[in-house]
């Protein structure tokens, strides 16, 4: 039968051909690393993620010493045009939901609120998330959205090199 001579002849380019497909699809997790401290400041005002980074891993550390219930902070990620928003909703949502809206569709990621000497990690995709579309991030905390926020950058494919963090204060 021709059938037995052509199959291998065809199945194996297509093995290396849904190889080399599935590789260049595959997810890539990028870091990203902030601080908040006690005079209510974050260490970085734009975070940059580059266009290879499908899911994002972000550790957040609060260098104070503050407790959580006094000075604590969180990180969220949401539409520069929902952050003033999102900020009253979570103050109402109150430090039992992390000062963050439950369930609120306009919450791209968020921590949760953590004291001094406190560090977190989240993990978030940025595959649906619009390279036209501005993004910011802000602590939710009451009172600390107008000093604590700052841009969350996609950068777009061929732009300038890929940081993991700039435009320290
Ligand atoms: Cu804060």
């Amino acid at each position: 039968m021709k059938t037995y001579l052509w199959f291998p002849a065809i199945a194996w380019p297509m093995t290396l051909l849904l190889a080399g497909y599935v590789g260049s699809v595959d997810a890539q997790t990028c870091h990203l690393n902030i601080e908040a401290n006690d005079m209510m400041q974050y260490n970085a005002r734009t975070l940059h993620v580059g266009p290879e980074c499908t899911d994002v891993e972000l550790t957040f550390r609060h260098v104070g010493k503050e407790d959580a219930h006094v000075l604590g902070h969180d990180w969220v990620l949401a539409r520069s045009s929902d952050v003033n928003a999102l900020a009253n909703a979570g103050i109402s949502a109150g430090f039992d939901h992390g000062y963050v809206p439950p369930d609120d569709p306009r919450v791209i990621a968020a921590t949760r609120v953590i004291g001094g000497g406190q560090e977190t990690v989240i993990r978030f995709s940025t595959t649906k998330l619009d390279p036209g579309v501005d993004y910011s991030f802000f602590c939710s905390y009451p009172g600390h959205t107008p000093t604590m926020r700052g841009r969350f950058q996609l950068d777009k494919p061929g732009g300038a090199a890929p940081r993991q963090m700039s435009g320290l204060p």
